[in-house]
């Protein structure tokens, strides 16, 4: 069925444009002449903000009458982006702001553009969280995301000659029109101190924990609207808070300073999102954070359980499940056995019971270093009751190990929730899959992975609790929003039903060799590659040809996800045309997107050559602009949205095993770019749906990867053997590209000879050279490209986060939609 506008079919332009104004004079005191484009933003968001605290209230009634069962999605990242154009397309507002905004002399688009991005995530798995909560609420789904309301979310990126520059990112500075505040929700959370052992009267021994801190935990409430604007769901993100009651003992002994400095490391807590940088432990600000949002989140689910259900925890089960996002939130498994055990008073199999039918869990990634361990010590320090549970949840756990492999003291030392060693460490991924009941991960390759390498211990032991669920993006914001003149063309040929149903795509198929449609479906392409193009010079100074490929690596910076081969692979065409004036090859554009961790060295070198190297070729006339290299700054969201709908290749160069699905590479597909990857996390999905024609395939296969590395695999051999890898990796020791300065460029070199070449670059980078060769051929083919394109956004359907969300309902969640009338 077509999107109707229920929630606006009373909202007429002329209603909307009272609506701003009134907001002008009433929330904003300045009027229609005096207004700037922040304020013209902030009334619109106002107006906006009226419609969607309607179904707000009206979902919270209906989900309260109907006591329906919830997901709870607790993640220490949401990475949101905006919100305006989001709830107005969600809300079918969007054409009638448009025009009532027009009619008082004000540009929707640019007034969208005064709204800083709500970045409280790194990446992949903090983007995946906003894609979910947005499907969630879409199809109906009693769900709440937990968080943490952080006031600086991921850090600014400022190149300056060339390098990154980290500034703190302040997304609250001017107010935030779309948060609540919800005081009468505020929670207690404690930290620190000693536990208390007591014998109750029945014998039972008691344990008391006598917490040094308390500190609050304040709700900011972020509706989350789904598409048509039915359901409207609720983000509530933690801001901590120095506690009422604790420090006055302080204060009262004359120590008002020491009492204000309490003041702000409660405040602390949610000051700043941490980037992922190399390794967790040792930070405990970290742990703190982690623990502050489970406990508050933990709280807030069971006093609304209260409310309904009073102290009778026999429902509990029925009524909540916690997806946990990560092992970042794992330390709520302990946290609800202390509230149970501790707090209720109920007996451990019976809480055990209830944990583990309550939480599953979501692996994103099978990077050694990423894997979330904790110093024991550490955990004692912050959190000495919960320690005490780990210890007993793994002592009863290793019981049934022993049952399990009678005397086999290796299956109990890597099944252990406790790494041994010099120095004790809780491995948060055993006590995740070991309390909840389904662990997921999130490509098929990535979950076999998950159950082959990574817990193959648990795999035997639990047989069928380790599934897949492969990731997902929300067409509205990935197609709709971002790219209104393809959606208006798809509209116009299948009809606009596609965004809830994105299968609908196929309907595209059978129009991709139509010579009129791929002319529409080019020129749109070529209308967002020249918005693209304005912003280039805009922000760079750069000129970039529009007839040019677009090709386009945006993602985070780091060496699995390999910039330095789509680096090493521009180097050498610029070689290619300094040897050959007449180098055969369509112009290309190389565009890059990508921050990387501040206390990352290699990645922020790598950054740096682009910069460099791209300075050198954008500036050399010889080149004749056959390429360009741009590294746009502060890659994030929004930036995202105007980069994807333009371009026309789609770099997915991990090395094989490593990226455990990928979401770019499913938006970038869906607007029609094409893939150059490796079979890697989804792209073998996207590959298995377009089909081997329509994507550029291209390295080494999971297996041949091990076995190479089984082989002793010597990046040597690559150097010696291929005079283009060894020009051009010696190239990066002069000075070529940074005048002056030889040698600046050397470590990316070191990283791939003498430090072994951990992700196989130069394994891989004649195979990638030659696909290259392959994408070549195939644009200059205007009608081959163009069929290809078509069919790649035909193909899609798979990859909406709504049938990743089906598929956690009927796999993991068992929940029902419950109607909002
Ligand atoms: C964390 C760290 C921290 C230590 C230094 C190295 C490092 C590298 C990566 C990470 C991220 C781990 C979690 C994560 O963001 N995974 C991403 O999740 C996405 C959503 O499932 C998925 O599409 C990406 O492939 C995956 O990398």
């Amino acid at each position: 069925k077509a999107p109707s506008t229920t929630a606006s079919e009373a909202i007429n332009k002329i209603d909307f444009k009272e609506a701003v104004i009134r907001h002008l004079h009433c929330t904003l005191g300045t009027d229609e002449n005096k207004a700037n484009n922040h304020a013209w933003w902030k009334a619109t968001c106002a107006a906006i903000q009226e419609n969607v605290l309607e179904g707000l209230r009206k979902t919270q009634k209906t989900h309260y009458l109907n006591d329906t069962r919830a997901v709870h999605y607790f993640s220490a990242e949401f990475l949101m982006g905006r919100l305006l154009s989001n709830n107005m397309h969600n809300l079918g507002l969007f054409d009638t702001a448009q025009e009532a905004l027009k009619e008082l002399g004000v540009e929707l688009t640019d007034i969208m553009e005064e709204e800083p991005d709500m970045a409280l995530g790194n990446g992949g798995l903090g983007r995946l969280a906003a894609c979910f909560i947005d499907s969630l609420a879409t199809m109906e789904l009693p769900a709440i995301g937990y968080g943490i309301h952080y006031e600086h979310g991921l850090f600014r990126q400022e190149i300056k000659s060339g390098a990154q520059i980290e500034r703190p990112d302040s997304w609250r500075d001017y107010g935030n029109p779309w948060e609540i505040c919800r005081p009468e929700s505020i929670q207690e959370v404690s930290l620190y101190g000693y536990v208390e052992t007591k014998y109750g009267e029945n014998g039972r021994i008691q344990k008391e924990w006598h917490p040094g801190v308390t500190v609050k935990g304040v709700p900011w409430d972020i509706p989350v609207v789904g598409y048509e604007g039915k359901t409207v769901n609720v983000l509530r993100l933690w801001q901590s808070e120095a506690s009422d009651y604790f420090n006055w003992d302080v204060f009262n002994a004359g120590g008002y300073v020491d009492a204000q400095r309490e003041n702000v490391h409660a405040e602390t807590i949610s000051k700043v999102l941490y980037p992922n940088d190399e390794t967790e432990a040792g930070k405990e600000l970290r742990l703190v954070q982690q623990y502050f949002f489970c406990s508050c989140s933990l709280k807030d689910i069971i006093r609304r359980y209260k409310r309904a259900h009073g102290d009778d925890w026999s429902r509990f089960v029925e009524q909540v499940v916690i997806q946990l996002n990560d092992t970042h939130p794992a330390i709520a498994i302990p946290e609800l056995m202390r509230i149970l055990v501790d707090r209720a008073e109920l007996d451990w199999d019976k809480a055990w019971n209830i944990c583990t039918q309550v939480f599953a869990y979501t692996n994103h990634t099978l990077l050694p270093e990423a894997l979330e361990k904790w110093p024991a010590r550490m955990i004692e320090k912050i959190l000495p009751r919960h320690l005490e549970i780990i210890y007993e949840i793994n002592h009863r756990f290793m019981a049934l190990v022993d049952k399990k492999w009678p005397g086999d003291n290796e299956k109990k030392a890597k099944l252990s929730i406790i790494e041994e060693g010099n120095e004790k460490m809780v491995r948060m991924g055993n006590l995740s899959v070991i309390g909840s009941f389904a662990v997921n991960g999130v490509a098929e390759i990535h979950s076999h992975l998950v159950k082959q390498n990574l817990f193959p211990e648990f795999e035997a032991l639990w047989p069928g609790k380790i599934t897949n669920v492969t990731n997902g993006i929300t067409p509205r914001r990935w197609l709709k929003a971002c790219n209104p003149a393809l959606s208006a063309l798809i509209d116009k040929k299948i009809g606009n039903d596609w965004p809830l149903d994105l299968n609908k795509l196929e309907g595209l198929s059978k129009h991709a060799e139509n010579k009129t449609f791929q002319k529409q479906f080019m020129q749109v392409k070529h209308a967002n590659k020249q918005r693209l193009a304005k912003e280039i010079k805009h922000s760079l100074d750069i000129d970039v040809d529009v007839n040019a490929i677009f090709d386009v690596q945006i993602k985070r910076l780091h060496e699995y996800k390999r910039q330095h081969l789509n680096l090493l692979h521009i180097m050498a065409l610029y070689r290619r045309i300094l040897e050959n004036p007449d180098y055969d090859m369509h112009p290309r554009v190389f565009i890059f997107g990508a921050k990387a961790a501040p206390g990352y060295r290699l990645a922020k070198d790598i950054i740096y050559a682009i910069n460099m190297v791209g300075n050198k070729i954008n500036n050399d006339p010889r080149v004749k602009n056959k390429i360009k290299v741009v590294f746009m700054p502060n890659y994030r969201v929004s930036l995202a949205e105007k980069m994807i709908p333009a371009s026309d290749v789609s770099e997915q160069i991990s090395t094989a095993g490593k990226e455990a699905s990928g979401t770019g590479n499913m938006k970038l597909a869906l607007n029609g770019a094409l893939t150059i990857g490796t079979l890697d996390g989804a792209n073998i999905e996207i590959a298995e749906e377009v089909g081997d024609d329509n994507i550029f395939i291209f390295g080494l296969t999971v297996d041949e990867v091990d076995a190479l590395k089984n082989d002793g695999y010597n990046p040597l051999d690559y150097y010696y053997r291929d005079a283009e890898i060894k020009a051009i990796l010696d190239w990066l020791e002069t000075d070529y590209f940074t005048p002056g300065q030889p040698g600046a460029l050397v470590s990316i070199k070191q990283s791939l000879l003498d430090e072994g070449d951990a992700y196989m670059v130069l394994a891989d980078f004649r195979a990638y050279s030659d696909a290259q060769i392959k994408v070549d051929e195939a644009y200059r083919d205007k009608t081959r490209w163009a069929k290809m394109a078509i069919i790649n956004t035909a193909k899609m359907g798979k990859f909406t986060s709504d049938r990743s969300i089906q598929d956690y309902v009927d796999k993991i969640w068992k929940l029902r939609a419950c109607e909002v009338k």
